[in-house]
């Protein structure tokens, strides 16, 4: 058992329904969030809540003392405007590694996205390993992240899983999500499976439930988690397969759907 645990992005959707499956994996979570958010929060029993600013290195060094292990979905989630993007994703998730190397933490399951190959081509079939074509300054954060797991793991042994999460939702909305659609039961055992998985290095996996439509080849990555998806998108098909993602023909023509019609921001 994971001795403490930090959650960040807690009162964000997918930490309010990560925090109470991890309080009982871990003898002490840790949730936090910017100070605003947090104050809206109800924390899962025993869990300490810490207000922090990810983007001020000084915060989050206090926030990683002692921390074992850390689930990182504090951020920007969006595509957007490049400087809240650059503070919260950019130089948060660099104060986040740096403090977690300080502080001896052992392992960083880090929410990265499709949308770091979100200027693929819709069928093109990927593998974690092939080429990153991010969709705008948001996919370009998670690529920095991503590196910035790599580089933590080959200096300074800090293990992580940058996990490519593709759309996280209750059920799939539209066509697209008949591809990248990944199920709240599916993401919990993920994120369970990436935090506890022995020696796991720095691995890369696409996040999806066992969709037949998918576009990303998992079946190594998930070997190594010991992850098998429970839930598959297709028996929405029927009632999704006719409604195009927002945001034109280029949205429908590549991975990252609706975040490709999104600025630029002139
Ligand atoms: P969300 O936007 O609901 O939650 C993100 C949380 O991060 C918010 O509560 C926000 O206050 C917090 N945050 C923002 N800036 C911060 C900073 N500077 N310091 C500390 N906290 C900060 O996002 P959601 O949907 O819960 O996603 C969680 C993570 O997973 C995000 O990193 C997102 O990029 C990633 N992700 C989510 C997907 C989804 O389908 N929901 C798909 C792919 C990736
Ligand atoms: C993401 O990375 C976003 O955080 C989320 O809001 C969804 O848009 C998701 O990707 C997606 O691609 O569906």
């Amino acid at each position: 058992m994971i001795d403490t645990l930090l959650l960040t992005g807690a009162a964000g959707t997918l930490g309010r329904l990560l925090a109470e499956p991890l309080r009982m994996r871990c003898r002490q979570l840790v949730i936090s969030d910017l100070a605003g958010p947090l104050a809206t929060l109800a924390p899962p029993h025993g869990a300490r809540a810490v207000a922090c600013d990810l983007s001020a290195a000084a915060a989050a060094r206090d926030l990683l003392r002692g921390v074992d292990a850390v689930v990182h979905l504090g951020g920007v989630s969006v595509e957007g405007p490049f400087e809240p993007i650059l503070e919260a994703n950019i130089r948060g998730t660099f104060n986040l590694y740096d403090a977690a190397r300080r502080a001896g933490t052992r392992r960083v399951v880090y929410a990265s996205s499709n949308h770091v190959t979100g200027c693929h081509p819709v069928g093109t079939q990927l593998d974690p390993a092939d080429e990153t074509r991010p969709d705008g300054h948001y996919g370009l954060s998670k690529l920095f992240g991503e590196g910035v797991a790599r580089m933590h793991h080959d200096r300074y042994g800090i293990e992580s899983v940058c996990l490519r999460i593709g759309t996280a939702t209750p059920e799939p909305a539209d066509r697209r999500a008949l591809s990248t659609w990944i199920s709240p039961r599916d993401l919990i055992a993920l994120v369970m499976a990436s935090l506890e998985a022995p020696q796991v290095g720095c691995l890369i996996a696409y996040g999806l439930s066992d969709n037949p439509r998918r576009w990303w080849n998992c079946d190594e990555a998930w070997a190594r988690l010991g992850f098998r998806p429970q839930d598959s998108a297709e028996p929405w098909a029927s009632r999704v397969e006719s409604v195009p993602v927002p945001g034109g023909q280029i949205a429908q023509a590549l991975q990252g759907g609706s975040f490709l019609s999104i600025g630029p921001f002139d």
